[in-house]
């Protein structure tokens, strides 16, 4: 049995961490085996690297940044996910390809189809939830943070909120577009209902 792969997309603030949590707790509730996981990666001491050079905005060039997330993805599905669906667990992953076209793609510039080109390497989700929330909603919810990163402003997230909805548009792939507004409870049984769907429960 292989496992089913489900990919939380969304601006920041969207509640797409907090929406894992809570169907990874669905899930060990029903005994499902899972794992949590993110884009970019820990492990491999990438998400460090593009912390430090990237999303501080000391280093600004698309092409690097592409290159940048393409390699822990890489690193990730090789060493990770692959392995885990394999042993037939849910791979709960927050952010994968459609973060890489939105933020290199929509917002840095670098030609969509380019992206899609590069991005078409690697493996397709079973299933993405997209968080979807207003910009100025992410704006208001992100006024308490003292540390702001490259795309915490208004204009970016208004990009971003518009090219995830661009994207899922004309994607090919299984996509559920949830209402991020909603309470946490709300949102994540929206979520679990999904997943049950792709797990057929
Ligand atoms: P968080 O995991 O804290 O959301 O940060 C990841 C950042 O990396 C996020 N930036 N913001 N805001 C989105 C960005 N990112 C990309 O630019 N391209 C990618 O392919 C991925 C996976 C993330």
């Amino acid at each position: 049995m292989t496992g089913k792969f489900v990919v939380f997309e969304g601006i920041e603030c969207s509640g797409k961490s907090s929406c894992l949590e809570e169907v990874s707790k669905y899930l060990t509730e029903k005994n499902i085996q899972h794992i949590k996981t993110q884009e970019p990666n820990e492990k491999y001491g990438i998400r460090n690297l593009i912390k430090k050079e990237i999303l501080s905005g000391h280093i600004s060039d698309p092409l690097t940044d592409l290159f940048a997330f393409s390699l822990d993805r890489e690193l990730h599905l090789k060493n990770e996910i692959i392995p885990a669906l394999a042993k037939g667990l849910v791979v709960l992953c927050d952010r994968y390809l459609y973060s890489t076209i939105a933020y290199q793609g929509y917002v840095q510039g670098l030609p969509l189809s380019y992206i899609k080109t590069v991005q078409n390497a690697f493996m397709r989700p079973d299933l993405t939830l997209l968080l979807d929330l207003p910009a100025e909603v992410a704006m208001e919810r992100m006024s308490s943070r003292t540390k702001k990163e490259k795309y915490d402003d208004l204009d970016s997230l208004r990009v971003l909120r518009e090219a995830y909805l661009d994207i899922v548009k004309t994607s090919k792939d299984k996509v559920e577009i949830l209402d991020a507004t909603l309470p946490r409870d709300k949102l994540a049984q929206q979520a679990i209902k999904a997943i049950n769907e792709v797990l057929g429960l």
